[in-house]
């Protein structure tokens, strides 16, 4: 499920494997792809979700390897209870998605992508003036909710590159983050009152849907600004726009969306104070090579080795 594997990673893929391609999953092809995986051994890429029924009939599967960090497209508790191995590309992407968070924290706070538009509108007529200044980002505070390898290396980059106080709130403590970038754990309404710039790492769970919303745009202040490169559901997005609307935050800076591609109708896209990308937190060249190495390593690992690799997301499965 994935048309972009370079041509040194496809001969690798089929040395192994007798591969059936499939260009995403549409509903146009939902019932060639279901019949395609009722005789596979294995699953490899990136377009879902895979719902468990497009499973059902597929008795010969024992590992997909998804060409991405996140596993929210699976009932991994299915999975497991099948026997079917799963694995992640997890350390291929931290860097390259740290990047992107960040250039959305520059892009809203220095108003990047709407300074961009006015020039090519022919509206540059005069030196720009108060109405169209930004904020710093150096020396703010940045609000770090999820604190896994992507938070790591955010922290890192406003801790060392631009002086920024770090707060984080987590689950569990992290002393390297604490020691290294100065961060400091707190409660998420404290997190949320205090920062600059709140941006969110955190996996989708059925813990995290909808963390934030109405109650914690409230919290944030005035002259906040939101950066979300996890999943679009863990923001209500009603209520996100509501908050953007009615200036109860500055503005946020998007990678990601409760429906993706973000439908041409969504209210965001006419809203000045958002900057907008296309899900490509991840996508560099260099990047997306890494990953579809990693995961073609985890499906051959997982189907041909005695044990799977690292990535291995459900070792209950056996
Ligand atoms: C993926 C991502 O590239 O890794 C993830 O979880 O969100 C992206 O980096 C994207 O989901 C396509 O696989």
């Amino acid at each position: 499920l994935y048309k972009d594997i370079p041509e040194d990673l496809l001969v690798k893929l089929k040395n192994e494997f007798n591969v059936i391609f499939f260009d995403g999953l549409t509903p146009d092809n939902r019932q060639a792809f279901a019949e395609a995986v009722k005789t596979a051994d294995g699953m490899i890429g990136s377009t879902y979700p895979i719902s468990n029924d497009l499973l059902e009939n597929a008795t010969n599967i024992k590992a997909i390897a998804t060409i991405s960090v996140g596993y929210d497209s699976f009932d991994v508790s299915y999975l497991t209870s099948r026997g079917i191995r799963l694995m992640n590309t997890p350390d291929a992407l931290t860097d390259t998605t740290a990047d992107t968070l960040f250039a959305l924290v520059i892009a809203t706070a220095r108003r990047v992508a709407e300074l961009d538009t006015l020039i090519r509108k022919g509206q540059w007529t005069h030196s720009i003036g108060p109405e169209h200044y930004g904020i710093d980002v150096h020396h703010k505070t940045i609000g770090i909710i999820g604190m896994g390898r992507i938070g790591s290396a955010l922290a890192k980059r406003a801790h060392a590159g631009f002086d920024m106080k770090v707060l984080y709130n987590a689950r569990t403590q992290h002393s390297d983050v604490e020691e290294n970038y100065q961060a400091t754990r707190c409660e998420l309404n404290e997190l949320l009152q205090q920062s600059d710039f709140v941006c969110l790492t955190v996996p989708l769970t059925k813990e995290t849907e909808h963390l934030i919303a109405k109650e914690q745009f409230k919290l944030m202040k005035p002259t906040a600004i939101l950066i979300n490169g996890a999943r679009g559901k863990v923001v209500n997005e009603h209520d996100m726009i509501e908050a953007l609307k009615t200036g109860v935050i500055r503005a946020a800076g998007l990678d990601v969306f409760t429906a993706e591609p973000l439908p041409g109708s969504s209210p965001l896209i006419s809203l000045p104070n958002t900057v907008l990308l296309p899900h490509i937190g991840s996508a560099t060249t260099e990047t997306r090579y890494k990953m579809v190495e990693c995961a073609i390593d985890n499906l051959i690992a997982a189907l041909k080795a005695e044990k799977p690799t690292e990535n291995w997301v459900n070792p209950q499965a056996g």
